[in-house]
């Protein structure tokens, strides 16, 4: 693959002739530029090697006398630079502090060539803001992977992150008040530290709105805190009102505190970025734009203050369109918060394919662009990789080929695996956003090849087995290496559930090609010990879903489940089936088996995915608050009638008399009420099912009223 800098530039003229690396360098620089980031990264690229005979290295920022000659060439743009390679000297020239930095960056990262190209690189980013919102559910990223972004960051051009995981109890309700304890603390101002070094700016998020009251009392409270943090070194902030419910949400005094921490903190230190805010009507599926929500905001709040915005909907790509409802609404660009790659919805599938599908043609329309990832850090990578490629130059962004550079980029020895396993774990599978994307692309249409003459004629189309074939071979022993690697252990120990079961998914496809096989070539011994080889597969993938990864929302590891899994399945039950219609057995046909069908009118439920684990039905939860309309309802329906245990509920209140009503259906046709009574001091309620077989039950808002409730949990158990 050819080199290309990272993130795409905007201008790189390259001379065709090149220059040894030199081996010592002399800087030639302001006394002053001394504790810059950028000097201090020139100085660990030659470390030790920094003489007064060495190759001259320039370094300026606009307006110094120094890189005078070259004002013309330094592109008028914040965060730009000039990096021109000569024979005999380098000149790197920012428009400020940080375009020195990229340029140093841009550097280095030809330093990792054999030969040091004469190029021109004039550049600077197409966005003022760049990087990333620590902002999901689940646990927040350890001290050491967010060094390690950072860094990252740094490399990548990325200019903010945002602290906020939604499960530090100090980020949220009720929490928010107190300050950290003395080892949190330490930990948080290394990481000031860290973005600093990095030129990334820190900015620490508060979620206060749960339990907020308008009240001095608590607005003292929170200037207290940010007081607190700015005492850590903290020098910008950011405060979250998204998911919540009650007081919290009005948008009034929203602006008031906001506009009172701008008046009365921002503007009196003096030294503090701009805050930055998240609405609770975050995106246009919620926005009741009569209501007036993000008009108040968009009026009352002072003009400096950034507002935060996902899109069209939770998880959404971001287009012209979208910018254009919302820009107008808030009177200012919206502050991109993308939900990309964040998995807290889609727990047991990782998200690593490519980033595709925001607009190339919206960068005068965003205030910033950051990405939510997900909880394993190292995994993130290679979306945040591109998506600092996409926010530094949208025009010039392409999806494949960023991709394929981030993997090269996490993985340099192992780039061939890791791009093997990536592609086939790409997808989200069904989720309650009904947010997806593609994977396993370029096996794809040999799959369907495949299928398709196998299931309808029983006939096998030799080239695409041929590919398929190699394919399983290719995953076997990209999941074997990548497991074994010695480089990135942080990445490989994060998604090591998943290769274990992608090496599964590789050798149950190679067994059920085998079955196909056997089965349209008459050999019947050979299929019956080839099914039950598939079958044994099937019981392992089994296991590892029901061993790794068991976090309750969304429990298990699925790899290769959006195109893999399904295609090879179904070759499992089209070659028994004909087998046993060619011997007249009576072999287990079913590959897997879903006994419980969702039904729900209320569109935010409506696509959440029910799973079954041991003798236990449950609904996948949800992180938002959900608005269930009046008589809107859930249903869940048994294939046959099943007697049923428990059915326990989470709607984040107890609540919920003369509201909510639980009904089931028992075989007779009869539909009759259960009582939900409270399980323990939190939110749970509990019913018992009684000893009637069941064929459905149902959650109806019989209040009248539009209902805005929590949906932390919905399981069941059969007796
Ligand atoms: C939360 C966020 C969560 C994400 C994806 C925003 C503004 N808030 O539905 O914390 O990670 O969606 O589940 C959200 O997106 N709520």
């Amino acid at each position: 693959q050819n080199f290309q800098i990272q993130p795409t530039p905007q201008q790189y003229v390259t001379l065709q002739d090149s220059l040894e690396i030199p081996l010592q360098v002399s800087l030639i620089t302001d006394k002053s530029y001394e504790n810059l980031p950028a000097v201090s990264l020139v100085e660990n690229l030659w470390k030790g090697q920094i003489k007064e005979n060495g190759f001259p290295i320039y370094l300026g920022i606009q307006g110094d006398k120094l890189v005078k000659k070259y004002k013309k060439n330094i592109p008028n743009k914040s965060e730009g630079y000039y990096l021109s390679i000569e024979k005999d000297k380098i000149i790197v020239a920012g428009a400020d502090e940080q375009g020195l930095f990229y340029g140093i960056q841009t550097l280095a990262q030809l330093l990792t060539l054999p030969k040091l190209p004469l190029v021109q690189v004039t550049d600077y980013p197409d966005l003022p803001y760049r990087g990333v919102v620590e902002g999901f559910y689940g646990t927040p990223w350890s001290q050491d992977a967010r060094l390690r972004q950072l860094e990252f960051y740094g490399k990548n051009k990325l200019n903010v992150y945002l602290y906020g995981p939604k499960d530090d109890p100090y980020h949220s309700t009720p929490n928010w008040r107190k300050p950290y304890p003395p080892q949190e603390a330490a930990q948080l101002k290394a990481l000031v530290d860290k973005a600093k070094e990095n030129e990334v700016i820190f900015y620490w998020a508060i979620h206060p709105g749960q339990d907020i009251r308008w009240n001095t009392e608590d607005r003292d409270a929170l200037m207290k805190k940010f007081e607190s943090m700015y005492e850590l070194g903290v020098r910008a902030f950011a405060v979250f009102f998204d998911d919540i419910s009650g007081e919290g949400t009005k948008a009034e005094k929203q602006a008031e505190l906001l506009n009172y921490l701008d008046d009365n903190f921002v503007k009196v230190k003096g030294d503090v970025a701009p805050l930055v805010m998240c609405p609770t009507e975050y995106n246009k599926s919620w926005s009741d734009v009569k209501g007036g929500y993000l008009t108040t905001l968009g009026d009352k709040l002072n003009k400096g203050i950034q507002i935060m915005w996902t899109g069209d909907r939770v998880i959404a790509c971001i287009d012209k369109p979208s910018m254009e409802f919302i820009n107008p609404l808030l009177k200012r660009k919206a502050y991109i918060w993308w939900n990309f790659p964040v998995s807290d919805y889609v727990r047991d599938h990782l998200l690593m394919g490519p980033v595709y599908g925001n607009g190339l043609d919206i960068k005068d329309d965003m205030a910033a662009f950051v990405s939510n990832p997900m909880e394993r850090a190292e995994a993130s990578k290679i979306a945040l990789y591109s998506i600092a490629d996409y926010a530094w130059n949208l025009e010039s962004y392409d999806s494949d080929n960023s991709w394929k550079r981030a993997i090269q980029d996490l993985m340099p020895q192992h780039a061939k695996y890791l791009e093997t396993f990536a592609a086939h774990n790409s997808d989200l599978g069904e989720n309650g956003h009904g947010f997806r994307r593609d994977e396993s692309v370029a096996l794809q249409p040999a799959l369907k090849a495949l299928q398709e003459s196998y299931t309808k004629e029983g006939k096998i189309d030799e080239k695409a087995y041929l590919e398929v074939s190699d394919a399983c071979q290719q995953i076997i022993l990209s999941a074997d290496m990548l497991m074994a690697s010695k480089t990135n252990r942080p990445l490989i120990e994060e998604i090591k559930p998943w290769l274990i079961q992608f090496k599964l998914v590789g050798e149950y496809g190679q067994q059920v090609l085998q079955m196909i096989q056997e089965q349209a070539t008459g050999k019947t011994e050979d299929f019956k010990e080839t099914y039950a080889h598939a079958q044994a597969l099937q019981v392992q993938m089994g296991e590892v879903d029901a061993t790794y990864n068991q976090n309750p929302y969304q429990p298990g590891v699925k790899s290769g489940s959006k195109c893999l899994m399904p295609t090879f399945n179904s070759l499992f039950e089209a070659s028994t089936i004909r087998y046993n219609q060619q011997q007249g057995t009576q072999l287990d046909t079913r590959a897997e088996y879903q006994p419980y069908t969702l039904n729900s009118d209320v569109s935010q439920l409506a696509l959440l995915p029910v799973r079954r684990k041991g003798r236990t039905g449950a609904v996948s939860s949800s992180n938002e608050v959900i608005l269930w309309q009046s008589n809107g309802q859930l249903t869940l329906a048994m294939d046959y009638p099943r007697t049923l245990g428990n059915i326990v509920l989470d709607l984040g209140t107890l609540d919920i008399e003369g509201k909510f009503v639980l009904e089931v259906q028992t075989a007779d046709g009869n539909w009759k009420t259960l009582e939900l009574k409270p399980a323990n001091n939190k939110t749970l309620l509990v019913a018992q099912a009684g000893s009637e077989q069941v064929v459905q039950f149902r959650l109806k808002n019989t209040s009248g009223t539009l209902q805005k409730v929590y949906f932390k949990r919905c399981s069941f158990n059969e007796l």
